[in-house]
């Protein structure tokens, strides 16, 4: 009771001067301190400082508004989601949820958005923290090998989530487009003694939770809402063990939650604790002395608490299946001496594993292998073709070869692909742009050149051309090697 005295005390000036700023912000409209915001001069720049989760970067304190350049670098790569279980991520700077990004308001950001070379898709940024069309997202659409550059005055104080938003939106938010954005009041938020950066995300993988081998990202569980992993930072285990955030007893602890979806809202809890204090939304409203937040998709709250007694505290969405059989888990351990007056019982450091499949061993005889073996026979050509078309194609053409409606033609039945073999050949070698006309619908899109061998084309596109109704050509490595030698 005398330390819960005492944490008020700690924070009742700190409440007092927060309120007092309420009351003042009360005075003004919304537009006008809006307006007042876009006034801040800015007379220097600076590079931002991006940091990877579960980090943040230093506290703004008192620092004057400024040109603050942010390089962000889009990066599509493979990642581990569970033991196992291989996953091709999208990210915002090598990581899920992507960099923090640390802002003060009337901070005039210049947004460097680069696609690297190596990536297959365009993409772009919708900063929630952004006033303008698309939350920068019109601006700033790229492809692979490009970078583009806007501005923006951060008018509103808060925490924001950011992601891509290119189409289909829900997928690239699915393979981890997400992160936060904080824009700090001036004169900063109080000191604390710890801060960290936890996002949760939703995933949907074609294999069921804890199936092996690299899992495709599957469009129909996504649009039902059937998540197979829920985590937070990226992956199962990415805020437990060895990988779990610190702090000592008699701290304060400061953490940035965000939620990425695309489709789950967080029940966020702490087990073992109380947030003393919680901006709920990532906004100005301060609650005091909760068990639960909820954090929308495509939100955050800022949730701060003191750690009175030494142990792990584990953080979950309470939606609790998701925590111990999705891996929504994390941790936070607590050292230092106990405080039998708070809390009496044992206290124990490994207690919590999740349950779930996700960490289970569940070989499967059908692993997706890559192959650059020349395939024998049809059957061969079909076998390799079709795992091509797993990992290559897949994302944009989907699994039966349907396309994903005003985004990727299909190339079932697709009367462009049976009318001429070369053109097809063609678009796998060297990419298609510009309008065409598949099945009397129009499409003006990027194809990205993809980057298979000479076999692999021939295999995928025999795949194609005998599935799904198509035409039953077989496309051999010399039909491919006269398109290729023909450019
Ligand atoms: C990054 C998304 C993406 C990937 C990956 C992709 N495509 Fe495409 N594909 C497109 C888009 C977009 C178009 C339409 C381009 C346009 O509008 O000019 C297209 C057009 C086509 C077409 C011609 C139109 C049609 O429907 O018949 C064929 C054939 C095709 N793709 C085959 C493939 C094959 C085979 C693969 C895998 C090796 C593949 N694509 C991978 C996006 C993609
Ligand atoms: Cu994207």
């Amino acid at each position: 009771m005398k330390t819960l005295k005492t944490i008020k005390q700690l924070f009742l000036p700190m409440l007092l001067l927060a309120s007092s700023v309420l009351l003042l912000g009360c005075v003004n409209d919304d537009k006008k301190t809006n307006e007042n915001s876009a006034d801040i001069a800015v007379n220097q720049e600076m590079i931002a400082e991006l940091t990877s989760p579960p980090h943040v970067p230093t506290p703004i304190g008192a620092r004057k508004a400024k040109k603050l350049i942010v390089k962000m670098e889009i990066l599509e790569e493979e990642g581990e989601m569970t033991d196992g279980v291989k996953y091709m991520y999208w990210t915002f700077g090598g990581t899920v949820p992507g960099s923090f990004i640390r802002t003060r308001v009337g901070d005039e950001v210049e947004f460097h958005l680069q696609n690297h070379p190596n990536n297959k898709l365009p993409h772009n940024i919708d900063l929630h923290a952004v006033t303008g069309p698309g939350g920068g997202a019109e601006s700033s659409f790229v492809a692979p090998g490009h970078s583009k550059v806007f501005s923006f005055k951060t008018l509103n104080p808060g925490l924001y989530v950011y992601h891509c938003a290119t189409a289909p939106v829900g997928m690239h938010i699915a393979n981890g487009m997400y992160g936060l954005i904080l824009v700090e009041p001036e004169g900063g938020l109080a000191p604390v003694d710890k801060e960290y950066y936890i996002m949760q995300g939703d995933f949907y993988t074609k294999g069921a939770n804890g199936e092996r081998g690299l899992q495709p990202f599957d469009m129909q569980k996504a649009v039902d809402e059937r998540a197979d992993y829920v985590v937070f930072n990226g992956s199962v285990g990415a805020l437990t063990g060895d990988n779990a955030i610190t702090a000592n007893v008699g701290e304060t602890v400061r953490l940035f939650v965000g939620n990425g979806g695309p489709n789950l809202v967080s029940s966020f809890h702490v087990i073992g604790e109380i947030f003393d204090r919680v901006h709920v939304e990532g906004g100005d409203l301060i609650n005091e002395n909760i068990q639960t937040t909820l954090i929308p998709a495509g939100g955050a709250a800022i949730v701060e608490f003191r750690v009175d007694v030494p142990g792990s505290l584990i953080m979950v969405d309470h939606s609790i299946f998701r925590a111990f059989n999705k891996g929504a888990l994390g941790m936070l351990k607590v050292s230092g001496e106990e405080d039998k007056k708070i809390y009496s019982g044992e206290i124990r450091d490994d207690i919590y594993l999740p349950e779930g499949p996700g960490i289970q061993t569940m070989p499967t005889t059908d692993e997706i292998v890559e192959s650059e073996i020349p395939a024998k026979s049809f059957e061969e050509q079909m076998e390799f073709g079709k795992q091509a078309y797993m990992q290559t194609c897949f994302a944009c053409h989907q699994g039966d070869g349907q396309g994903i409606a005003n985004a990727f033609p299909p190339l079932a039945k697709s009367d462009y692909l049976n009318a001429d073999v070369d053109r097809a050949i063609s678009a796998v070698l060297h990419g298609l742009t510009g309008e065409i006309t598949v099945n009397g619908n129009k499409y003006n899109s990027v194809m990205t050149r993809q980057t298979l061998s000479p076999d692999e084309v021939a295999n995928v596109l025999t795949y194609v051309y005998n599935s799904w109704g198509n035409s039953g050509k077989v496309v051999t490595r010399d039909m491919v090697m006269k398109v290729k030698n023909k450019k």
